[in-house]
């Protein structure tokens, strides 16, 4: 007993679950539920709703509730007992809104279980729909909120982050500017977090520090709501939004609508949801210097530990709170796995040809760049989606798929050399993670060991550990977040790729041209050509 935990990853595709057994250190049962194929009635294409301009991004609230019972449901089935899991935690795709009218409270206070959560949740929306993470529509306001504080230095010490159209202040304002009627009509406006967190409890349960310091309204140093940043975004903010709270926090206990549905215990407790990024820097085990992950899903991130509060100067990087109290760095692209699947199924391809091709076309692709803005891109701002290509065309199968591989390392070397510390080992993970010749690629750019984990789900994993972490800490304040990480983490690493140092160096100098090529072409800077001349010279002749 006491050694069960859930962990719930609300993603941008999918929502998983995963229960682990805390005294044997292992994963007991995964499941994912994937919205476009589990849930066809929603019509979302890899998790989103269809929309003519690419710029608006948004998903379906319900969707994430209904895929939510869908999983409770099959673990039922499973044949375990959920009366024996002892705490849960969660994870949401980061700054997504939800947005409730005053039944809300009411409704998660009465639910009945003979009904669906989705037919009863439905009548407390205020908003039909909620924009994503994926959602660049906010341009306008980012520079309005941007200016309001004071410009972007200032935005940055403030928030943690320059203003990010997908960030969840941008996305509110907009809202306001656009439906003032539907925004008073608002009573609370959630994270996906917290709107999954405040439905397992059946009361409104805080926003923790993690997935907070996505929304350029709190503030970094103090992890309270600012008040010049809600100024800034729209009116009568500060009593909309839900309280913060310290990740490790127990919200709550579970609704009785789960008990009587699903079997879960009256005694099982709900420790505070946070953002996918947050989670996966536990669940890969990054709780202390020098380690990186490289999150490789439907978005590529780049995070790492932070003891200490450090932001980025140029403002394309973020500092959010980290689920140890601490901080994290993140430098999100938007250009990941979607982008990858472009070329991938222009050429008809499936991930194990993509790879057999990948693997024999030289590193450094002769001297052929791609900038993959295949869709609007947050690092580097990119707003009107277009694909550059130097020295190639778009038929040539192996110069498109080296290129966009190189070039998304190279990308994420180039944009994280705020952070200072160069990584001595990167952890890799997310959905692509299983592609082992992506992970040499990263190996090689940033010259040192990639590892690889048998899960590469670790925002559940994440999730899951820090359910275990907060039900044991009263009890055994001295359980550290080493003493998890080693149970869970260090067990799974299966595979370390190695770099080649002497591809390695030829990355140093394709890592100067790259940044020559963006120059070019997103701030009119002089011509790559001469260079990259150059280093086909040098390398290929
Ligand atoms: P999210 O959690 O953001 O919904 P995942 O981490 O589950 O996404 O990753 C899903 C993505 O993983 C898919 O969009 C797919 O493109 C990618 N993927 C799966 N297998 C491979 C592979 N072998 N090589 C490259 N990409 C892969
Ligand atoms: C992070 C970001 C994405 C989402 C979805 O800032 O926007 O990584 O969290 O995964």
């Amino acid at each position: 007993m006491d050694r069960y935990f859930l962990g719930i990853d609300a993603s941008t595709q999918s929502l998983t679950l995963i229960l682990i057994d805390y005294n044997e250190g292992e994963i007991l049962y995964k499941d994912s539920v994937n919205y476009d194929k589990d849930l066809p009635q929603y019509h979302t294409q890899n998790g989103t709703i269809p929309n003519e301009d690419e710029k608006i991004v948004h998903s379906n609230p319900l969707m994430w509730i209904d895929a939510l019972e869908m999983a409770f449901e099959r673990f039922k089935g499973s044949g375990f007992d959920l009366i024996q899991v002892s705490a849960i935690s969660g994870s949401g795709q980061q700054h997504g809104t939800v947005y409730l009218d005053t039944t809300f409270p009411d409704i998660l206070a009465n639910l009945d279980p003979k009904k669906s959560l989705s037919s009863q949740i439905r009548n407390s929306l205020s908003r039909e729909t909620s924009p994503i993470w994926m959602d660049s529509s906010t341009n306008n306001q980012c520079e309005e909120i941007r200016k309001a504080l004071g410009g972007r230095a200032r935005t940055i010490e403030i928030t943690g982050s320059d203003t990010f159209e997908r960030f969840s202040g941008p996305q509110i304002r907009k809202f306001w500017q656009e439906d003032k009627s539907a925004y008073q009509r608002t009573d609370t406006i959630h994270l996906v977090s917290s709107f999954i967190s405040s439905i397992l409890v059946g009361k409104n349960a805080p926003i923790d520090h993690g997935d907070g310091a996505g929304m350029n309204l709190m503030n970094i140093e103090t992890r309270k709501w600012d008040q010049r940043a809600l100024d800034a975004t729209a009116p009568n903010l500060k009593n909309k939004l839900p309280s913060l709270t310290l990740s490790h926090t127990i919200v709550g206990t579970i609704s009785p609508y789960f008990i009587q549905k699903y079997g879960f215990s009256p005694k099982l407790k709900v420790v505070a949801w946070s953002g996918d990024n947050p989670n996966s820097l536990i669940g890969v085990g990054l709780i202390s210097k020098g380690k990186v992950a490289i999150s490789l899903g439907t978005s590529d991130t780049y995070f790492g530990y932070l003891k200490n509060l450090k932001v980025d100067p140029k403002g394309e990087g973020h500092v959010f709170g980290a689920p140890t109290g601490d901080y994290m760095s993140l430098i999100c692209y938007k250009n990941g796995s979607l982008a990858r699947e472009k070329i991938k199924d222009v050429f008809g391809l499936d991930w194990d040809s993509f790879s057999k091709i990948l693997v024999k076309s030289k590193p450094g692709n002769e001297g052929k760049i791609m900038l993959p803005y295949f869709f609007p891109e947050i690092v580097p701002l990119v707003l009107k989606p277009q694909v550059y290509r130097f020295g190639f065309d778009e038929n040539d199968i192996s110069a498109n798929i080296r290129g966009i591989i190189e070039a998304q390392v190279l990308s994420m070397r180039l944009h994280s050399q705020w952070i200072a510390e160069h990584p001595q080992e990167i952890y890799a993970t997310g959905g692509a993670s299983a592609n082992k010749e992506i992970l040499q690629i990263i190996a090689n750019v940033f010259g040192v060991n990639v590892k690889k984990f048998d899960i590469p789900d670790s925002a559940a994993l994440g999730a899951a550990m820090r359910a275990a972490k907060s039900y044991y800490t009263p009890e055994e304040p001295k359980l550290s977040w080493e003493d998890i990480a080693m149970k869970f983490v260090d067990k799974h690493t299966i595979n370390i790729i190695h770099p080649n140092m002497d591809l390695h160096e030829m990355y140093n100098d394709l890592l100067l041209l790259y940044e020559k090529c963006e120059d070019f072409v997103l701030r009119n800077k002089e011509d790559p050509e001469p260079l990259r001349k150059e280093f086909m010279v040098k390398y290929f002749e």
